[in-house]
């Protein structure tokens, strides 16, 4: 296996972040964005949509979309679950997985897409959506923390996928401008919570 992989990028962490939960070492390869590898043909025949993370296994197949490659390595080594054990739990982590990505990671995401100097020449920039971007992020978030009120982690006392997608989501945020309030006192905890795991330096 060799992961392709974007050091600084919200999507390829979430994949490092789960690797390191488990604990899991694999070949990893940075991809020079700055270069702009990530577009060239070679690239793009691995992954048509020259976006990063992707996952090439031994036999050549390729995954890409983080999630994907989240599930994929979390069939691999299963210890310790972090998309549930119980089907219940698989369903309640995918819930919370998938609302921390719509109510926190898509705006954090559109904010640094429309507003980052990085992709001024790579996509059609809409300031004014980036502008709107933060204002939902910041429902998310308020959202978020209040949610947080009764939990030590995102939906449930134990560290999930859910947690990872958030982290990863406001680690990207600082450079998008966008920081955890200290009005927030639930969603300052737990991300200093989670902050504080090893794996969040992977
Ligand atoms: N839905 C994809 C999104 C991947 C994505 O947007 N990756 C960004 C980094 S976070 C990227 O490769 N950006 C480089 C570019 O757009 O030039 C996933 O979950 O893997």
């Amino acid at each position: 296996m060799i992961l392709y992989d974007l050091k600084s990028g919200m999507h390829p962490r979430r994949v490092r972040i789960l690797l390191a939960e488990k604990g899991v070492e694999i070949p990893i390869k940075q991809v020079d964005v700055m270069a702009k590898e990530n577009d060239d043909a070679a690239f793009r025949r691995i992954n048509s949509l020259g976006k990063l993370p992707v996952l090439e296994l031994d036999d050549g197949t390729i995954l890409c979309e983080s999630m994907a490659i989240c599930r994929y390595l979390e069939s691999v080594y299963p210890t310790p679950p972090l998309f549930g054990s119980t089907e219940l739990e698989k369903a309640k982590i995918d819930m919370w997985s998938r609302r921390t990505e719509y109510e926190i990671a898509r705006p954090i995401l559109d904010a640094f897409l429309h507003g980052s100097d990085f992709y001024k020449d790579r996509m059609q920039q809409v300031p004014g959506y980036a502008e709107w971007a933060k204002r939902r992020a910041a429902d998310g978030m308020a959202w978020l923390d209040a949610e947080l009120a009764g939990t030590r982690h995102i939906g449930r006392d134990e560290y999930s996928m859910a947690d990872i997608v958030a982290q990863c989501a406001f680690v990207l945020g600082k450079a998008a401008g966008i920081r955890i309030s200290e009005d927030l006192p639930n969603l300052s905890r737990w991300f200093a919570d989670v902050s504080s795991r090893p794996s969040a330096r992977a």
